[in-house]
């Protein structure tokens, strides 16, 4: 069985453990697909906080608490940089971490498409998937908000780290997502998977940057892949980070039927044939979606295999 994620950072990187497991037990192949919308220029160095969070969580090399960045981590060169008032300084790069941009930005100086690069990269972290970015183009999530009065964008980064997402979010522009074309091995990866898996990321400013490929989204929607999504809200809230605050932006209700109907229906304009919830969410209705539910709750990852595992049954697989 092939099996293709399509998946932002945290929740997403979580998620793929599971798959890696059920995997494992199956012989299945996996594919991640990863938005690199949060990708970002910082001092100079090119950030794909998605990408790495995957790398890092699937390599062993992540901080579990942050969800990003690197396990023991020292971040001497960030005191240093603040020493010199170089901004941005609300932006943490850890020492460690560096040596990946440092590896990363040489490659794309030399003219290395991204996928390259995070082939490279994983050739030390093997984290037991094939890892693409969405796309080898820049598509870069910017957020429209009012600062000061005055609307402006500002980069997904600056609104997520630097105000917390505090400062309302009046909609997200997708810089360079009418030309970007899917990274090289997607289209074979879509056209060859036997189901595609849309990971509990915030669908916002995780999924919906992975979508707005075109030809990525087209591939999937003709594809005979059934394509199940899995929520990830739960009663309300979002299980980790801030997809409420995106939500609202697009006054989409934080539930999981607000997410799935978000999505919607590949018979009717959208991409989902199945929406799997978690149990408190059971009487979700999307129209022209199967919906399943099953705990969502990513505890471990016997526990997110299980999820996985409910996922492709409401697909029609296991
Ligand atoms: N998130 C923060 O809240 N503060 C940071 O200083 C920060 C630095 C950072 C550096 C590298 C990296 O790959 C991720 C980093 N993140 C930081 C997380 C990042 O903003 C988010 O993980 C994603 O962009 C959202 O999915």
């Amino acid at each position: 069985m092939r099996i293709v994620v399509l998946a932002g950072g945290i929740g997403g990187a979580r998620f793929l453990t599971g798959v890696r497991a059920y995997a494992r037990t199956t012989g299945a192949e996996v594919t991640a697909v990863v938005n690199v919308g949060d990708d970002v220029w910082m001092h100079g160095l090119r950030i794909t906080p998605d990408l790495d969070s995957v790398m890092y969580t699937l390599g062993g090399g992540i901080d579990p608490e942050r969800g990003w960045g690197r396990a023991g981590e020292t971040w001497t060169v960030k005191e240093e940089l603040a020493k010199y008032g170089a901004e941005p300084s609300w932006f943490g790069l850890g020492d460690r971490d560096i040596a990946t941009h440092l590896v990363r930005t040489r490659m794309l100086n030399a003219g290395y498409p991204l996928s390259a690069v995070v082939a490279a990269l994983c050739d030390r972290w093997q984290p037991g998937v094939a890892l693409l970015p969405a796309t080898d183009d820049r598509l870069e999530t910017h957020v429209v908000t009012e600062l000061d009065g005055a609307e402006q964008a500002i980069h997904f980064q600056e609104w997520w780290v630097r105000h917390r997402a505090q400062v309302p979010a009046k909609r997200f522009v997708f810089v360079g997502a009418d030309a970007a074309k899917p990274a090289a091995g997607v289209l074979d990866a879509l056209s060859g998977a036997d189901v595609v898996l849309l990971a509990p990321s915030n669908p916002v400013v995780s999924i919906a940057p992975v979508l707005a490929v075109a030809p990525l989204r087209e591939a999937l929607v003709a594809g005979s892949a059934p394509v199940v999504g899995v929520s990830p809200i739960i009663g309300g809230s979002p299980v980790r980070g801030m997809a409420d605050r995106c939500l609202a932006a697009l006054d989409v209700a934080c539930t999981a039927e607000g997410v799935g109907r978000l999505l919607g229906a590949r018979t009717a304009g959208g991409v989902l044939d199945a929406w799997l919830v978690d149990p408190v969410d059971a009487a979700t209705d999307v129209p022209g979606v199967r919906v399943g539910a099953a705990p969502l709750w990513m505890t471990d990852e016997d526990a997110t295999a299980a999820m996985v595992r409910a996922a492709l049954e409401l697909g029609g697989l296991s």
